[in-house]
This record gives C-alpha cells, sequence and structure tokens, in this order.
C-alpha cells in the first residue's frame, strides 16, 4: 500500500497487444447477415443480449449484509437489496482486492494488479502507470462490438483526475478514451471533504456536518431560523416550525443556510457556492460518445442535491433514452458508503429511523450509525432506479415487485472492498478491514439476477473473483472474453454464468487470490505520514491532510500533529511517539498478497523495518470458512504458523498455497520499452511514445519506462535499446 524506504521496484508498463477488433467485428457482422437473411426479429437477437445493470457499492463488506447472513446486532434496513438477492442468486464466497481502484480495474480489465500495476486506490500523485490504461481491451470495448451502448455515472476510480493533470493523461475525457460511450461522475476516489464553514457561513471547523445545526444542538453556532440561498440565486426562510433541522434542509436541497437571517435581495458576499461539500455538493465530469468532455462545477445547480439521489437520476436518465432494441451496459458506481459520512436525507430513511441532525459527524460511535444510513438511502435509491427503468414495480405496501423475467436485464450487486475499519460489524475484524487482504477487507456482497437464473434464491458457496465479473460480462454479451482479448493480455477471469443456469455448478474455481501494493508514483515523492488508530496503523497515501482526516485519520504532515513543518516518514512517527511517551503504531505493508482453497488462506505481507532498515517478507496461514452467522476469519491470534507446528494436512496445503502463489508471479511480464501491452517493442511503440511525448506537456504516460512522471527522449532511449524485442513470462 505505501513505501517507507525505496519504493517501485515494480517492473515497468507490462505487455500486451492491441484490440484485435478485426475478428469479433467479422462475427458480428456475420451474425448480422444471418440474421437478415433468416429473417430474425430483432427481439430474438434482443433477448440474447440482456441489457446490464451493474452496481458498485462503495466499501461494503459481506459483514453489512444480513441477506448474506451477517449484519451484527444493528444491520442495515436494505429491503430492495434483499429483494433483487431473493429473485436472483447470492455468491456467499466472492473476493475483490483490498481497495477501490484495483477492485474496479478488476471488473473491467479480467486481470489481477500485478499484470496491470493498478495496485492501490489511485490518488493525485500516482502516476499513469498505475492507472487503467488504453491499451487494455476493457468490457465496454467488448460489449460495444456486441452492438452495446456503456453508460458510467458517479464514482469508478480506474484514473488520476484535475488534482493533478500531470498524471492524468488522458485528462477529462479519460472514461472515453477507456471505453465508455457515456460518462458523468467524478475521477476521484471519494467525496471530497466535508465543507466545515457550510459554504462559507462560518470559520473552518464550525459545522462538523457540513450544515448549520438547531440552536438547541448547538448553541454558540446552531440556529433555528435563517435564509436558504440556492445556486439560481433563489432564497427561501426556514425555520424548526416548518422542518426538523432547517439547516440541514437547505442543504439537501444544494443551498447555503444563513443562521438567524432573513432573505436578502441579492446573495451575501461571504457565501462560497464553489466549494465542495461531502455527499451534498461536487464537481461532475461528463464525457460524451464523440469524446468531448465537459465540468459542471460545485456551483451549478445540476450538481448540487444528495449525491445517491443524483447518482440515480443520471443513471435513470441515460437509461430511459436508450432504443427499446438497443442493449446496453449501465455501471452506477455509488458514492455511499465510501466517507466522508454525512447524514443522508430523512426522506430515504426507513420510518423510524433515528434522528441525525445534531449528529457530529467526525465522532466513531455516530459514524456507525451514518454508515447504516447511508447503506438504507443507497438501497431506497437502487430501487427507485430498478422501478423508473421499468425493470421492477411498487407494490401497494411499497415493497419492490421484482420478477426477472419481466425485463430482459440482468442485475449485477457488488461491494468494491470490504467495510472501513469504524464501521465493521462483529463478528468481523475491523482491525482486517478495508486495505488488508484479509477476509473483512476482501470479502464482498455480491448478488447476480436476471432472466437466465435458474431457481432463483440460491446462495452459491463457490469462490469467485472480482477479475471473474470481467468475463460474466462477456458471457451475458455473448462473447468469450477470452476469445477476444489478445493473448498478451493474460487473463484471470473464469467463467460465472454456469452458476446462474445450473443449479448444481461445480466450483470452477480451486483458488482465489487477493493483492494491494504500492502505486508507482513519481519517483522520490512519497505521500506524508497519516495514523489510522482504527487500525493502529500508519499509512503514506493520502497526499492531502483533509483525506487522512476524512478516513478518522490523524496528520502528521506539514501543519499536523507534529507541527509546521511535519514529519517525512511513518518510522518519524513512530520515533515521535517513542520521544513523546506514547506506545507506536504498525507501519502498513508495501505489498500484501493472499492466496485460499477450500480451506485454508496464506497471506503474504513485505513490511519494511525501521529498526533494520530493511524490507521483511512475512507468512501467515489460517483456516477459513464462510459460517454463518460466525465465520471462521483470518485474525491474528488464528495464525497457525504461530503454533509449534503444522499438521500434515496443513503442511500440504501451505506448501500448495505457497507453490500456486508463485506459480501466479511467475506469469508476470516485464517489457521495457512496449507501451502498448502487446509484448512488442516496435514502430509501433515509437509511434504511441511520439504521442504521448507531445500530447499533455510530455509528462506521465504509458510511455514513461524511467517512471520519472516524464514522457520524454530518455523513454525514447528504452525503446530503442529493446527495439525488436519479444517479451515474454519469467516463467515461459
Ligand atoms: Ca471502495
Ligand atoms: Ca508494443
Ligand atoms: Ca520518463
Amino acid at each position: 500500500m505505501l513505501s517507507f524506504n525505496k519504493k517501485n521496484k515494480q517492473t515497468p508498463a507490462q505487455v500486451v497487444r492491441p484490440c484485435r477488433a478485426g475478428q469479433p467485428r467479422i462475427n458480428l457482422l456475420a451474425a448480422a447477415i444471418a440474421s437478415a437473411l433468416l429473417g430474425f426479429a430483432a427481439e430474438a437477437m434482443a433477448a440474447d443480449k440482456p441489457n446490464i445493470l451493474f452496481i458498485v457499492m462503495d466499501d461494503v463488506g459481506v459483514d453489512q449484509m444480513k441477506v448474506f447472513g451477517y449484519g451484527g446486532a444493528t444491520p442495515a434496513n436494505t429491503p430492495n437489496i434483499d429483494a433483487i438477492a431473493h429473485a436472483g442468486v447470492r455468491f456467499g464466497n466472492a473476493w475483490t482486492m483490498p481497495t477501490c481502484s484495483p477492485s474496479r480495474a478488476t471488473f473491467f480489465q479480467g486481470r489481477y494488479p500485478f499484470r496491470t500495476h493498478v495496485f492501490n486506490a489511485i490518488v493525485s500523485l500516482d502516476l499513469a502507470n498505475s492507472q487503467v490504461s488504453p491499451f487494455e481491451t476493457t468490457t465496454p470495448k467488448i460489449l460495444k462490438r456486441q452492438g452495446y451502448r456503456n453508460g458510467v455515472f458517479g464514482k469508478m476510480h480506474l484514473s488520476g483526475s484535475n488534482l493533478n493533470p500531470a498524471n492524468n493523461p488522458l485528462g477529462d475525457k479519460v472514461m472515453h478514451d477507456l471505453g465508455w460511450d457515456y460518462f458523468t461522475g467524478y475521477l476521484d476516489g471519494g467525496p471530497y471533504p466535508i465543507d466545515t464553514t457550510a459554504g462559507g457561513v462560518a470559520a473552518a471547523g464550525t459545522y462538523q456536518c457540513g450544515f448549520v445545526a438547531n440552536k438547541t444542538d448547538d448553541p454558540a453556532n446552531g440556529a433555528d431560523t435563517g435564509a436558504c440561498y440556492r445556486a439560481d440565486d433563489s432564497c427561501a426562510e426556514l425555520s424548526t416550525a416548518t422542518v426538523a433541522t432547517p439547516g440541514r434542509a437547505c442543504l439537501e436541497k444544494g443551498g447555503i443556510f444563513v443562521p438567524n437571517q432573513a432573505c436578502q435581495s441579492s446573495r451575501p458576499g461571504n457565501l462560497d457556492f464553489s466549494k465542495q461539500n461531502g455527499y451534498y455538493t461536487g464537481e461532475w465530469t461528463i464525457n460524451t460518445r464523440n469524446g468531448t468532455a465537459q465540468i459542471l462545477p460545485a456551483s451549478s445547480v445540476k450538481t448540487r442535491g444528495y449525491r445517491t439521489i443524483l447518482e440515480t437520476d443520471l443513471a435513470v436518465d441515460w437509461i430511459k433514452k436508450q432504443a427499446a432494441d438497443q442493449p446496453w451496459m449501465t455501471s452506477v458506481g455509488y458514492s455511499a458508503a465510501h466517507t466522508p459520512l454525512q447524514p443522508p436525507p430523512m426522506a430515504l430513511l426507513p420510518a423510524g429511523s433515528k434522528e441525525t441532525g445534531a449528529y457530529n459527524c467526525s465522532d466513531i460511535q455516530q459514524q456507525r450509525v451514518l454508515t447504516n444510513q447511508t447503506i438504507e438511502a443507497m438501497d431506497h435509491e437502487i430501487g427507485r432506479l430498478l422501478v423508473e427503468t421499468g425493470i421492477a414495480a411498487y407494490k401497494a405496501d411499497g415493497s419492490l415487485d421484482y420478477q426477472p423475467k419481466h425485463s430482459n436485464t440482468v442485475v449485477i450487486i457488488v461491494g468494491d472492498n470490504g467495510t472501513y475499519a469504524p464501521s465493521v460489524k462483529a463478528p468481523f475484524n475491523p482491525q482486517r478491514s478495508k486495505g488488508f487482504p484479509y477476509q473483512t477487507g476482501v470479502w464482498v456482497p455480491l448478488i447476480v439476477a436476471g432472466p437466465m437464473v435458474n431457481t432463483p434464491d440460491r446462495s452459491v458457496p463457490h469462490m469467485v473473483n472480482s477479475v471473474d465479473l470481467f468475463q460474466l460480462f462477456g458471457e451475458l454479451a455473448g462473447v468469450n472474453v477470452h476469445d477476444v482479448v489478445p493473448k498478451s493480455h493474460t487473463l484471470d477471469a473464469k467463467p460465472m454464468l454456469p452458476y446462474l443456469t445450473k443449479t448444481d455448478a461445480n466450483s470452477i474455481r480451486t483458488t482465489n487470490y487477493t493483492e494491494m501494493g504500492t502505486n508507482i508514483a513519481t519517483a522520490g515523492v512519497t505521500p506524508p505520514p497519516c495514523v489510522i488508530p482504527a487500525v493502529n496503523s500508519c499509512v503514506q497515501v493520502f497526499p492531502q491532510k483533509g483525506v487522512c482526516e476524512d478516513q478518522g485519520g490523524t496528520w502528521y504532515g506539514a501543519n499536523g500533529a507534529a507541527g509546521a513543518e511535519g514529519l517525512s516518514s511513518c518510522c518519524a512517527v513512530n520515533d515521535y511517539l517513542k520521544a513523546n511517551g506514547q506506545p507506536e503504531v504498525e507501519l502498513l505493508a508495501s505489498s500484501q498478497k493472499a492466496i485460499r482453497n477450500k480451506n485454508f488462506k496464506l497471506v503474504q505481507a513485505e513490511r519494511f523495518n525501521c529498526a533494520s532498515n530493511q524490507t521483511e517478507t512475512v507468512n501467515e496461514f489460517y483456516r477459513i470458512d464462510e459460517a454463518v452467522p460466525v465465520p471462521k476469519l483470518d485474525n491474528a491470534k488464528a495464525d497457525l504458523l504461530q503454533r509449534e507446528r503444522l499438521t500434515p494436512v496443513q503442511q500440504g496445503n501451505y506448501q500448495a498455497l505457497l507453490a500456486e502463489l508463485q506459480n501466479l508471479q511467475n506469469t508476470a511480464v516485464n517489457c521495457p520499452g512496449d507501451g502498448n501491452l502487446d509484448r512488442v517493442v516496435n514502430d509501433k511503440d515509437i509511434e504511441n511514445w511520439q504521442t504521448f511525448s507531445t500530447s499533455n506537456g510530455g509528462n506521465s504516460s504509458w510511455y514513461d519506462f524511467n517512471l520519472d512522471g516524464l514522457t520524454n527522449e530518455d523513454d525514447r532511449l528504452i525503446i530503442e535499446q529493446n527495439f525488436g524485442k519479444k517479451c515474454k513470462a519469467a516463467a515461459q
């Protein structure tokens, strides 16, 4: 995840060939001609190509979900997700990667992080080398050849962003260039920090949840009446006489609430509509089919309001625009339930929900309630998404009437990684949650419902991986991804469709894999240290103080806990803590991998040792299961290697997993000079280098081979030095 000493031992960009666009097109053309000649009805063709509604929940692990048998003492109430689960198949043993970007990259590439170098959540210091490459054969590119339109909404976090344009070579149109026909959303990893000025009406730090609280809840700065200004310059007076919390009601409308004032003829000058405020105002990027990019700023009326509602509206609008015979795939990346947590609108919550208008959003206990409510609000909106697109209807009692056979649409719901530590539900382990390859960090809910599901309301116990969704998308669209992705792009995806169409399918996987490493960043630039008390760990992954604090972290960079100058490393943090008589914290591993079979799991971490100044490799070995309601987890005290000796069965499994892990790593390919992933260094690479050395000012790109954040003559030299080379994996 981070680096403490010298980083980036990773190989430079690896190898693969450009998309063989010809072959599948010919197949498609042949099919079209055949259907025309034989007079097949358009409907029959469409029925073979179901629409795909792919819903990604952020930081929602399986521990949250009652419908999977977990959820702790107070699970979120998710009647709509439950209805979809009961109408489909629940995958009870699904793994993703431990953080956002690597998981999401696997959905659309079908390849593990060590092949694509998307090792961790992408932040502004990370180079293009650790972002999804335009030379990958992504899901939308494959589906496009099958006649699909592809839309993506909300968060997908596959690239850099305008936080650092130098490291985002494709710019604001990156989602278009990665294959999507349409995108409205944001490129960063989560909503911006909560604006504690509540739009500029008070000093920073005044309003922890980003809105003005009531007077009784905040005697110093709260208000029971005030003026609510909207981005369209309208103003309305709000008071506790008509709404529970006027400041919050104003924020829900996208407004800024001026305490204890009546509406003025013009907006007061101190109101700041340009500032992003967590879940309630944001900046949206729009990509269209012709490759144009547009930014809607936080001051736009369209970007203000609760994100989960806006994300749903955007997806509904796009789906409704598609012609009836036009197959589509819509990916909805909900911001929920990523930090920073803020109270969702009460209107989205079940009756009797806790009133949270007086909450302090930085309070860990209250955040647990907010996580539940954020998931409940998302559940409400998932129901509305299905109803407003005609996939489901509401029954008289308001519950969801979802009959998969009534629409030619497959609905897939997945979590992108485990729950973030403070919100983990018992008996899962908050110390080993999001950001770790342990069960709580990578075991996620996965639900698939659709007309082809045989005998719905089943649970599939077999291992599946986030890379397998890449194959499922292909299977649904009638294409075998292994046939259309160039052989130089080694795929890790396995079939999933048999689990939907057969009730007795055997496990296709014999092992499952997950990993998290350190993204390739500008050499010598490492983010300052941030200590996350919830996992007792120091990390160096957040370039900005606000982002560290949004994760409940203590900032040790400039103007943080160690003073104006700040500290430069986690080792320095431990020295500082020791000198101040405080307990030291753990250093997060620079690389963490896990591999499992049916019953056993091997975890391998590379961790920097401050005392020896060296990186050490540590193995752990666990027996695990998916029992309900108390699964056997990979908790520290369950590490079998800490016991005196392994039984012969344990020893056999341990050795087998070690060997399998080594085999997998041996398939990695290092191919200096090859930027377009075809495993050949040739004229095409020179041509592409030329493009990237001039576009975006010659900054970071997939043709920056010496990883210095520049695409220049030094990189051209590396192409020339390797010219004509054909690269193979170490084991080949
Ligand atoms: Ca996530
Ligand atoms: Ca090449
Ligand atoms: Ca370079």
